[in-house]
């Protein structure tokens, strides 16, 4: 594989079509054409309202051709975007497909009737679900890329396992794929995109970006996006990258700049940049009309350059076809599209049944009794106790012992590395750093600086990146530093890491954790260091959410949050790391907890406390001094996972106790407890004494002076009050 020498420009064929037959010329046109008859279908179907969503890739087939034809089908990834028609039929999907995508059938393979059409998933010819955020896919072909060339270095890891999700995800590899990446001019604004070409840039990644610019994003013109105007002027001084500028209405120098630049990225030198000027002649999609912001003038210019009408002409002018020629095989593509056009409206819609399968994996249930297990601390030698180990302590030593066991998993972030000027520690001048909480602390000393490393301080890249990684297989255990600072990554965490199975009708799946240090009670950590925010994240379809209070708990979680299908937000409270609450010896290396699956902390008769988190060591201070004061006896449950929660656990306690309340740590109104309030409410009406209480903070942000911190986040005053108050009701 990768050799260092870069094939120059001049070497790459230099004969009459850039190295392509006249067969494949012909070729070229055939998909180009098709390309266009069925961005005409649809839009007729939808007029017909036949089909409910029309976006075309007209005026961008020569790209999406040339690079078919450069790039491997089955081989190289790909995260196109919508325009990218043309590219997804060069490399075999097919217009009836297509169009089962359009009347959204059951048997749609990029989607099942879940996605618009031209969001292309294609899992045999490795299109990889694309959603409809403009940029959210371009960190994911770098996590992508990344995953390639860790398969490349350790094969091993792809090997499938038994006892987790290796079991079911299959990994190929080539050694020199590379990823294609597609997007508009106007996406080129989105942050998203500058992280990609940082970390391409940075790791020499085999990711060739493509930029279709047809000088609008909607009816927002190109001048608007980008300084100067030009895409490829202001790039011009990234490192590493190989640079094509084109006229993308042509096939033959598109095709030729593609073989340049997957040939640059084959041999390892870094990233390609391709930029292709295009037109864009169906105004943005069916509910947009351009003749209200572009001049006729302006739009007659696009047109003399359509790629369709000049690949005829190229056609013609070369003798390659004759007009007979191109009558036949417009014809032919016709025919063949009137077929597949007819079949696609037989196709049967899905069941409605069917909405919710594959919001989670269908092969490996996390709340499932596979994933209970009892702890087996290593015993002590001369007959003492094992020593009572920090939160702290035993993530970092789940984490040390998942990574001996999975050679899949890679972990990053920001200061997650012990070092990343690698010679420092191996000439040992320094200890290491290793997360600015020590939680990864010699885990890159232990296992390597390809598998534990720094990401760029930018939240986005590091999910989406994952996204990618996991998607090829890997398994990526990445942390956000501060919850405070998860919101640059919310549209990977929204939009795309819980919503890769779904919506590509289980064609594909990420189960990346996602770990994140949160929580407040720190005395001077303020607002920015103090955030909660679960319930954000338990509104998210796809994605399971997890938030331990002690030691023991947090490495059976941890542990099946790593060996289970999904993806998986695991909170950390920072207040707990190094608690004296809830410390525990190590519980050996196959300790879990299934989820979904509540603690009772402690047993009672007269009131119920849900609870989790930093709250759980208040609540039962609280408790405590009830019973020790009043005689009432609480019943203590620490949910310990959030989504999915443990309904039978707080159904069997309310339906006991008859009283309860909800505590959390996070501001009031519209909060965690707000969902457990309700189905409480809602299916134990007749069992309760009392009203529902909530315990929790001020709906305010957690303030500096620890006065205020006190004031605002639930104190064990606090919630002995609630307690009192409630079992007097
Ligand atoms: C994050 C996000 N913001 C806004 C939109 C709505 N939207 C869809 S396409 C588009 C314009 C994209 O323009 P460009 O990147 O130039 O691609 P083109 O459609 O011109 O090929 C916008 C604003 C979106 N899909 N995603
Ligand atoms: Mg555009």
């Amino acid at each position: 594989m990768a050799t260092k020498t870069y094939t120059k420009p001049s070497d790459v064929a230099e004969s009459a079509y850039q190295g392509l037959s006249r067969e494949q010329l012909v070729e070229a046109y055939r998909l180009m054409y098709t390309s266009r008859k069925i961005d005409d279908r649809e839009i007729l179907l939808k007029r017909q309202q036949r089909i409910f969503f029309q976006i075309s890739g007209a005026g961008h087939e020569a790209v999406g051709v040339a690079a078919g034809l450069v790039l491997k089908s089955g081989y190289d990834w790909f995260y196109p975007y919508y325009r990218d028609r043309a590219l997804c039929l060069t490399l075999g999907a097919t217009p009836y497909q297509m169009l089962l995508q359009g009347v959204g059938a059951a048997d749609d393979p990029n989607s099942g009737g879940r996605q618009m059409p031209s969001h292309w998933s294609f899992p045999e010819l490795n299109v990889v679900t694309q959603s409809s955020p403009t940029g959210s896919q371009i960190l994911q072909a770098v996590g992508c890329a990344e995953a390639g060339r860790y398969f490349a270095a350790h094969p091993e890891a792809a090997k499938k396992a038994s006892g987790d999700y290796r079991e079911f995800k299959d990994v190929h590899f080539q050694g020199d794929e590379v990823a294609y990446v597609s997007l508009g001019d106007g996406t080129t604004s989105e942050g998203e995109f500058w992280e990609a070409l940082n970390t391409s840039s940075n790791r020499k990644l085999p990711v060739i970006f493509v930029v279709e610019d047809n000088e609008y994003a909607i009816s927002v013109p190109v001048e608007v996006q980008t300084p100067g105007g030009n895409i490829s002027r202001l790039l011009s001084g990234f490192p590493n990258f190989h640079f094509e500028e084109v006229d993308g209405t042509d096939p033959v120098e598109t095709y030729a700049a593609f073989a340049r630049s997957a040939a640059y990225c084959r041999e390892g030198n870094g990233p390609a940049f391709v930029h292709a000027h295009v037109i864009r002649p169906y105004s943005h999609s069916l509910s947009d009309d351009e003749r209200l912001y572009r001049p006729d003038a302006e739009r007659q210019r696009d047109a003399a350059r359509d790629p369709i009408t000049r690949m005829q002409m190229f056609l013609l002018r070369e003798g390659i076809l004759d007009e007979k020629g191109i009558n036949r095989l417009e014809k032919q593509v016709e025919e063949d599209l009137q077929a597949a056009v007819d079949q696609a409206l037989e196709a049967e819609p899905p069941k409605p049944e069917s909405v919710t399968q594959f919001v989670y994996s269908p092969d490996v249930d996390p709340t499932s009794a596979v994933f209970a297990t009892a702890p087996a601390p290593v015993a002590v030698s001369d007959g003492k106790k094992p020593a009572a180990k920090t939160m702290a302590d035993l993530i970092n030593a789940t984490l040390r012992d998942e990574m001996q066991r999975d050679e899949r998993i890679v972990m990053f972030g920001e200061d997650v590395a012990d070092c990343s000027r690698d010679q420092y520690l191996q000439e040992k001048l320094i200890k290491g750093k290793g997360g600015v909480f020590k939680l990864t602390a010699g885990l890159q000393g232990d296992f390597g600086s390809d598998r534990v490393f720094n990401s760029p301080l930018a939240e986005a890249n590091i999910v989406g990146r994952a996204t990618g990684m996991a998607t090829r297989g890997l398994k990526p255990v990445v942390e956000i530093q501060f919850f405070d600072y998860i919101w640059p990554a919310m549209m990977q965490l929204r939009n795309e890491l819980p919503l890769i199975r779904w919506r590509s009708n289980n064609g594909f799946s990420a189960p990346a954790v996602v770990r994140v240090a949160i929580g407040g009670y720190l005395t001077g950590g303020a607002i920015y260091h103090s955030q909660c925010g679960e319930s954000i994240f338990t509104h998210i379809p796809g994605l399971r959410v997890v938030f331990p209070s002690n030691a023991l708990d947090a490495a059976g979680l941890l542990r099946t949050a790593i060996r289970c299908d999904d993806p998986v937000l695991f909170l950390e409270h920072k207040r707990l790391y190094r608690e004296t609450f809830g410390r525990a010896p190590y519980p050996g290396p196959d300790y879990m907890i299934p989820f979904g699956k509540a603690k009772v902390v402690q047993e009672g008769s007269d009131l119920s406390v849900i609870t989790y988190g930093a709250v759980v060591p208040r609540a039962l201070q609280a408790a405590q001094k009830l019973e020790r004061e009043h005689g009432v006896k609480v019943e203590l449950i620490d949910l310990r996972c959030l989504s999915p929660f443990d309904w039978e656990t707080i159904s069997d306690s309310v339906r006991k106790t008859n009283r309860v309340i909800v505590a959390y740590e996070d501001s009031l109104s519209w909060g965690y407890g707000a969902e457990i309030a309700a189905r409480i409410a809602d299916e134990l009406f007749d069992q309760l004494d009392a009203p529902v209480r909530r315990v929790a903070a001020k709906d305010t942000f957690v303030a500096y002076q620890p006065i205020l911190e006190d004031a605002i986040l639930p104190q064990a005053d606090d919630l002995f009050r609630a307690m009192k108050e409630l079992s007097e009701y």
